[in-house]
């Protein structure tokens, strides 16, 4: 289990927090997600084995916003 935190630019509101934590909770190997608004980033608890860092910052994007 692999713990990081990504830099999620472009969020505005709770909604866009509630799209964000769907997109990565919806991934398979993600086992727990907190958005943060105020920081701009989500912390991601993952198994590394089955998700990779790119596929959820991929996932970040899909749901419209930018991740780095
Ligand atoms: Mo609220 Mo966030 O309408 O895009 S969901 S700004």
């Amino acid at each position: 289990m692999k713990e990081e935190v990504f830099r999620v630019l472009g969020m505005s509101c709770q909604g866009c927090v509630r799209s964000v934590s769907r997109a990565l909770v919806a991934l398979d190997g993600v086992e727990e997600v907190e958005v943060s608004l105020e920081e701009g980033a989500a912390r991601v608890l993952f198994v590394p084995e089955r998700v990779s860092a790119d596929a959820i910052r991929a996932a970040i994007v899909g749901a419209g916003f930018e991740a780095a």
